[in-house]
């Protein structure tokens, strides 16, 4: 599975909208970090990395921008994120690049580890090895 779309539930009224996220059945881990971009130029490109075992859930909070994930076995995909009650769900092992922000765009991330720099593979190459079940 490249990716899941997680459908929100949104408390809404005529005062606005709101969303919860909490452990339980409506999401898929704990979540250990939260961290959120914003300010990027629409033209850059973030990500460009996989993750060896951390899963995250990320929520384009305001605007939009373009998720392109790769399984590193053929399947690619791009994802446009701009709707603040869906989140994309992203498990390890899967190459994403992120680009295309709109100006407005924070995109707020959920995850189920704190930050290691060594659970990151940082280079394609090692990532497809990785893939394969090649020692790196
Ligand atoms: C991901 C995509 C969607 C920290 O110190 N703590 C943190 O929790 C994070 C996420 C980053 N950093 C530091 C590490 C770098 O010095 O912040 C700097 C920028 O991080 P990075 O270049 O990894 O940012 P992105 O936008 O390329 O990737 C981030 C996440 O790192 C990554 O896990 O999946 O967002």
């Amino acid at each position: 599975m490249l990716y899941q779309i997680l459908n929100f539930k949104v408390h809404g009224d005529h005062r606005g909208q709101l969303v919860a996220l909490e452990k339980g059945e409506d999401f898929p881990f704990d979540i250990k970090r939260v961290y959120y971009i914003w300010g990027s130029e629409p033209h850059i490109t973030r990500g460009n990395h996989a993750h060896k075992h951390l899963e995250q859930v990320i929520v384009c909070t305001s605007g939009s921008c373009d998720f392109m994930l790769d399984d590193g076995r053929g399947h690619k995909e791009k994802i446009h994120l701009d709707n603040p009650a869906q989140g994309l769900y992203i498990k390890s092992n899967i190459w994403r690049q992120f680009t295309n922000f709109s100006r407005d765009c924070v995109v707020m991330v959920l995850a189920s580890e704190h930050y290691k720099e060594e659970d990151y593979i940082r280079n394609y190459d090692d990532f497809l090895k990785a893939v394969k079940g090649e020692r790196l």
